[in-house]
């Protein structure tokens, strides 16, 4: 089966760099769309055409889809890739693209949906067995069902959003009276922000690890997994440093969540690359959370120990080829671990846009940097943070911590403020270095730091 002549990036800043470069591996031609303030930009440099879709602001340009679709007819791409964020995880685009006799590279409609309908994909795994966390069956509609469920499930409790998801719209319940008005302030806030006011219910676990599971699956029924990748550092929802495979991660242990991810991926009739989202409690109960229908952020460090490219993956996939491995081919090798480097203060996490004075990347045996970013770049304040990711590889998990070191130390960048010294700060953290995290290693990193101020303060003996 031919490969697409030429694809339309709808995205930005380094994905759409890294499917550019895919691309032009592929022998693809590429369309780069831009914002009038982005015109400048890497992505639209080394695409081999590029249209103005309109504005900075995001809604008018990259969240324009009748601006991203009329950009493709008139350069006659057959396929558009949507990267991640923006228009992604839009089943009316995806929808929008058939109409248009465009390939939209990424899952059917369908399954686009049912991932935007967290209520949803929970009651549709949990009848095909997937585990997931004790709580409630599909969507909550009334206080009254919400306090009946807490007499089975106990407190505390987490509201979630069903149209939410990554951690946005959620609220722990702690106890009893505090249920009834938590509802109607989630409902009314999800309403607000999804324009959904659909809740569901689970147990709060107190001490978790988010680890994801990427998976590729083709039109014809074929499905493997990759690995897990390990997402634990977070701070605000914000992943901030990603590793795989997962240092708790035994073979039997991927093995285990690696075959409820495909049963997940099957169960929802899943196509092209996806991620199966679980928390693991402490005890090492695996629980369902999400399925992201999308390529992410993180994708390279599951490219880095599979030697699997997965936006050509995703390509080839849309294009109507059969997946290019078995799951007895996947061979998992060494150890990756991916930094995100945000333009923003690193004690403050507050954005710091601007022009990049100096940019030198690290580089050697190792090492990956996906960027947009070069000496002389003005990083917009309209969009993500996130200007850079670094990623390593090395054989063991020890050497890639000491070669993210090595590269952090020697990546420079000025003009702006990045969070380069906050990931030298985790980085030595000694429950980083074990391997023995969890979700709230931030926050228990910026507890150490207060009490060692205050130690300097004198309030200590
Ligand atoms: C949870 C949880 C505990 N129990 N679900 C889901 C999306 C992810 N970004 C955060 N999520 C969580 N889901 C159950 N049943 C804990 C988290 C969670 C979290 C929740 C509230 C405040 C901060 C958090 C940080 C990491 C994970």
């Amino acid at each position: 089966m031919k490969l697409f002549k030429k694809i339309l990036i709808a995205n930005r800043g380094e994905i759409a760099v890294r499917i550019i470069r895919a691309c032009k591996e592929l022998g693809i031609k590429t369309v780069a769309v831009h914002s009038t303030v982005d015109r400048s930009s890497l992505h639209v440099k080394i695409a081999d055409e590029s249209v103005c879709i309109g504005p900075a602001h995001s809604k008018h340009s990259y969240l324009n889809i009748p601006a991203i679709l009329s950009a493709a007819e008139i350069t006659d791409a057959e396929a558009i890739h949507p990267g991640y964020g923006f228009l992604s995880e839009n089943n009316h685009f995806a929808e929008a693209c058939a109409t248009s006799n465009i390939t939209f590279i990424g899952p059917s409609p369908d399954t686009i949906r049912i991932g935007g309908d967290k209520a949803k994909a929970r009651q549709i795994l949990k009848k095909k067995g997937i585990p997931v966390v004790p709580g409630s069956e599909g969507p909550l509609l009334t206080i009254e069902e919400a306090q009946k469920l807490s007499k089975k499930i106990g407190f505390p409790m987490i509201i979630k959003a069903s149209a939410g998801g990554g951690g946005r719209g959620m609220r722990i319940i702690k106890e009893e009276n505090e249920l009834a008005s938590a509802f109607t302030i989630a409902q009314r806030e999800a309403l607000a922000a999804f324009g959904n006011s659909e809740l569901y219910i689970e147990r709060y676990l107190p001490q978790i690890k988010h680890i994801e599971v990427q998976i590729i699956a083709d039109n014809k029924g074929n499905i493997v997994h990759l690995g897990e990748r390990d997402c634990s550092v977070q701070r605000r929802h914000q992943k901030l440093i990603e590793e795989a495979p997962s240092p708790f991660c035994t073979e039997a242990f991927r093995k285990k969540i690696g075959d409820l991810a495909i049963r997940a991926a099957k169960a929802m009739k899943y196509t092209n690359a996806g991620t199966i989202e679980f928390i693991v409690d402490a005890d090492g109960n695996i629980y369902f959370m999400e399925v992201n229908t999308r390529v992410q952020v993180e994708h390279p460090i599951t490219e880095e120990i599979s030697g699997v490219d997965i936006i050509k993956e995703q390509i080839k996939i849309a294009s109507g080829q059969n997946l290019s491995i078995k799951q007895n081919q996947v061979k998992l090798n060494g150890h990756a671990i991916e930094c995100r480097i945000n333009a923003e203060d690193p004690d403050k996490f507050t954005p710091s846009p601007g022009k990049i004075t100096f940019f030198s990347p690290p580089g050697g045996p190792g090492i990956r940097v996906d960027t947009s970013a070069f000496t002389g770049y003005t990083v917009p304040p309209q969009y993500d943070s996130m200007i850079a990711k670094l990623i390593v590889r090395a054989d063991t998990r020890q050497e890639a911590i000491s070669k993210m070191k090595r590269a952090l130390d020697e990546f420079f960048i000025e003009g702006i403020k990045t969070t380069i010294p906050f990931m030298k700060k985790v980085l030595q953290h000694p429950l980083f270095i074990k391997g023995n995290y969890y979700t709230n290693l931030i926050e228990q990193l910026s507890q150490s730091e207060n009490s060692q101020s205050n130690n300097t303060n004198g309030n200590s003996p």
